[in-house]
């Protein structure tokens, strides 16, 4: 019988891995296989190729394409989504938005054609193994088996940098019985850490049944909020149901977003009910082109550190996508090489080489600063606890010490921040 062969571009990076959303849509069959190594095959041998194509796998998935038989590609997820007309000299199909029925959806007429979703089956968790996972947390020893659920897609918020409204621009729950049957499936692999992947999960109706039944599996949980939906009786019931941390958008500190008004309530009522805060920040390398923009900006986001007191702090930098708001205002800035560099870690907007690298270097030398401070040590949590957070930022601090030029930027960061408010107060 030939292959259905499920692959990600770009290929899972396995110190930041999770289940794969293409589970979700893989069919059931003995012939089907998730590879993780996007090698080339033999195109004899393969009935279809299902490709979840991100825009930072858009480069490499090309060029795997142009050795296979297009006939037998279909793709999908995010970038296809986004971008469908880019692929289709690529693939027999580009599927847009959600799928989770292969055949009926393949099935349909035409080369850009919507994914359909039945909500029927579990995903295929047997096609993947659950040590390739990994997380970046507090609290997680390297080992510590983590797992993770998705049952929601879609926000109907329209942030104007965010993708996710193109893909799904209204709130989609899957049963509570799926999510029941997933969870016990996913129990018996005893998970000490469960990440629940939905966009905004407190948002649904019925949040509350969803999240007893994921308790269930006796794991910590963390999740993604929005401030606006944390109060006492929502925090509260979070941590009654092994809730350990909730992931909020600072987003970018120089913006004011509607979801953000009661952020410092929302923090102090996570600390007051014993959950860890993680922080994500937006830094827009347009607004720190100058050493002067930057000090003032950090300045800025290390007072509002001190003020929220996030266990977990996480930079990205503005990435614009393709259909969103903002797209109008950057899309000269970016080329199609930039693509590679959609990881959030990349400053690819500043088309200065060492300017951006000062930029790459400052988004990671304010954290470290956070999380080495005196400040994080008395006021919110031991840092050297060996966790994956601490490993991760001793690696970063190695990577970063052995180039040259951050030396030298080291040595003004310092100066530069030295009365800095970070210290014990
Ligand atoms: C969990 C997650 C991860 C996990 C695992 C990814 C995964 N599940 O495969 C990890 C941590 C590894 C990760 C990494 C990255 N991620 Co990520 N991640 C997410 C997150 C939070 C949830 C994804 C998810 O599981 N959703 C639920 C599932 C059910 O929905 P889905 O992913 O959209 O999948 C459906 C459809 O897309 C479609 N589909 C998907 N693939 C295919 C393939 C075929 C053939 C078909 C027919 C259909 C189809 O059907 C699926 C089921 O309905 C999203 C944000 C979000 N909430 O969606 C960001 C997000 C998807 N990630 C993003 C990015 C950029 C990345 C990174 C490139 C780096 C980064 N974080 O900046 C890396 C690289 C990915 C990789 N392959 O290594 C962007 C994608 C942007 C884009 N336009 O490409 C998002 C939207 C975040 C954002 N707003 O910037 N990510």
């Amino acid at each position: 019988m030939k292959k259905i062969i499920g692959m990600t571009f770009p290929r899972q990076d396995t110190s930041l891995g999770l289940e794969p959303s293409l589970l979700t849509v893989l069919p059931a069959g003995d012939n089907v296989i998730y590879s993780m190594e996007n090698i080339d095959f033999d195109d004899d041998e393969v009935e279809n190729y299902a490709c979840s194509v991100y825009i930072t796998g858009m480069n490499e998935f090309k060029e795997w394409a142009s050795r296979h038989d297009r006939e037998k590609i279909i793709v999908g997820g995010y970038e296809p989504t986004i971008n469908p007309e880019e692929f289709v000299p690529f693939a027999k199909k580009v599927m847009v938005g959600p799928c989770d029925d292969w055949y009926a959806s393949i099935n349909q007429e035409g080369d850009i054609i919507k994914g359909i979703t039945t909500n029927k089956k579990i995903p295929r968790y047997d096609l993947y193994d659950i040590k390739n996972n990994q997380q970046i947390i507090p609290d997680k020893q390297k080992d510590d088996i983590c797992t993770s659920i998705n049952t929601s897609q879609g926000c109907p918020f329209k942030c104007d940098f965010c993708c996710s409204p193109l893909m799904c621009d209204k709130l989609m729950s899957k049963p509570l019985d799926l999510i029941k049957e997933e969870v016990a499936y996913l129990k018996q692999f005893n998970p000490k850490f469960v990440f629940i992947r939905d966009e905004n999960f407190p948002l649904q109706r019925d949040w509350k049944e969803r999240l007893q039944a994921i308790s269930e599996m006796g794991a910590k949980i963390y999740l993604f909020a929005s401030a606006n939906l944390l109060n006492e009786d929502t925090v509260k019931f979070m941590k009654e149901n092994n809730v350990y941390m909730v992931c909020l958008g600072l987003e970018d500190i120089t913006v004011d977003y509607a979801k953000n008004k009661t952020l410092d309530e929302a923090c102090n009522l996570l600390h007051d009910n014993d959950i860890m805060v993680y922080l994500s920040f937006i830094v827009n390398p347009l607004k720190v082109r100058t050493q002067e923009e930057s000090d003032d900006f950090y300045s800025r986001l290390l007072d509002r550190f001190v003020e929220l007191k996030p266990e977990m702090v996480c930079g990205n930098f503005l990435m614009p996508f393709r259909g969103t708001k903002i797209w109008d205002d950057y899309k000269e800035l970016v080329t199609e090489e930039d693509y590679n560099f959609y990881n959030s870690k990349s400053a690819f907007l500043e088309k200065d080489k060492e300017n951006r690298l000062r930029m790459e270097y400052e988004m990671f030398y304010y954290q470290w600063l956070y999380y080495t401070s005196s400040f994080y040590q008395e006021h919110v949590r031991p840092f050297n606890t060996e966790d994956t957070l601490n490993l991760r930022f001793l690696e970063l601090e190695e990577q970063f010490k052995s180039t040259e030029n951050p030396k030298v930027l080291r040595k003004e960061l310092k100066a530069n921040v030295r009365n800095k408010e970070i210290s014990s107060n």
